[in-house]
């Protein structure tokens, strides 16, 4: 029942989605069980490293110079300043380190100090994940060679959807830029948003991406949209408040990740903030086992680490430790 296959079809996704709540639940917890300990978590934390301006135009993002949101447009961050907070997540008991930048694309001149701090946050024994844009062939190379962990690049949601919130690239590009960093043997991360005034069916189409990859992403964070004024989205959902996912819908989200995608960490993301203890606790027993801890994501508030420790404490989770399964895996795919 939990083997890993990638030949799902939408109308098979389709009924996940449609099955009762309680025995859907039921399904992606005994996943989860047959391939994690389903009472650890893993704890990720965000590090935005270039903050604002950037050119493409995501309707839900406060960093797009398409946005009115505020957010004030910084140079790339020092490498030892990026140190010093990967050291400060350390000490909190963080896993991984994901640091982003408001590219459209890393410019080749700013590989050497990419390099440096990947370089540097590895030697203090975090993983690490980057999220800089579109990447080529040979700028992930780079990035293998520095011993990059994770990169993260997301689909966001079903092809069809994904054009109506995005128009400066396209769906395709997103799938290239995941091809050459699995090429160059880096692990991906990749997952969406939910929310965004999508459809069931997209939400279906969304996860048929990920799960029909020639590998499934070993880490899949689900965010639930953080709606911020000044965005497309943002002001969009404003006015229409319907529009907003229910907490039900969501948790069906994350378990048909779950399900179709056993053996990938599935990351409760953005969104934790506005949603209740009760609603996160339906996300872990449906399969979510890591989360981003501290009080921001990258422009965005998110939970903070009372709060956190105050629901582990509750439900009983404890953060994972030790080396995951997935990163022994990681290895160069052979060219074709
Ligand atoms: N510029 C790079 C890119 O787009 O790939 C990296 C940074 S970008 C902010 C990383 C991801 O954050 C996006 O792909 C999107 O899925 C997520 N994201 C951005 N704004 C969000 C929001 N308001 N709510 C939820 N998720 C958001
Ligand atoms: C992901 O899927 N979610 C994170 C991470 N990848 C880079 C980013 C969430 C951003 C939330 C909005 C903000 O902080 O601006
Ligand atoms: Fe730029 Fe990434 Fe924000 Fe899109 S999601 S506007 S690419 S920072």
């Amino acid at each position: 029942m939990s083997e890993i296959r990638q030949d799902w079809t939408r109308a098979e996704i389709a009924e996940l989605f449609d099955m009762p709540f309680g025995q859907l639940v039921f399904r992606a917890a005994e996943v989860h069980r047959a391939h994690h300990s389903p009472d650890e978590i893993q704890l990720c934390t965000l590090l935005s490293i270039k903050t604002g301006g950037c050119p493409e135009d995501c309707g839900y993002c406060s960093q797009s110079v398409e946005a009115d949101s505020g957010v004030e447009a910084t140079k790339l961050m020092d490498v030892q300043a990026v140190l010093q907070r990967a050291a400060q997540a350390m000490d909190a008991g963080s896993q991984r380190f994901c640091m982003g930048a408001a590219w459209r694309n890393p410019k080749d001149r700013d590989m050497p100090a990419i390099v440096q701090i990947v370089k540097g946050v590895r030697e203090m024994g975090l993983e690490t994940c980057m999220t800089l844009g579109m990447l080529t062939p040979s700028q992930a190379e780079m990035l293998a060679e520095a011993g990059l962990d994770y990169y993260n690049h997301n689909v966001d949601s079903s092809p069809e959807y994904y054009e109506r919130v995005i128009s400066t690239r396209s769906y395709q590009d997103r799938l290239d830029t995941l091809d050459h960093v699995r090429r160059a043997g880096i692990n991906v991360c990749s997952g969406g948003i939910v929310g965004m005034g999508e459809t069931r069916e997209d939400r279906v189409g969304f996860i048929h991406t990920l799960a029909t990859l020639p590998k499934h992403p070993e880490s899949v964070p689900v965010n639930a949209l953080v709606p911020v004024k000044g965005t497309v989205l943002g002001d969009m959902l404003d006015d229409t408040p319907l529009a907003k996912i229910d907490d039900i819908e969501f948790v069906r989200t994350v378990a048909a990740a779950r399900i179709t995608m056993p053996a990938s960490m599935v990351r409760l993301s953005a969104g934790r903030e506005s949603m209740s203890e009760a609603a996160q606790a339906l996300c872990f027993m449906a399969g979510a086992n890591s989360i981003f801890t501290g009080d921001k994501l990258l422009t965005a508030p998110n939970a903070g680490e009372d709060a956190d420790s105050e629901m582990f404490a509750r439900l009983g989770l404890k953060p994972l430790s030790g080396e995951e399964p997935m990163r022994a895996a990681a290895r160069r795919e052979p060219a074709e």
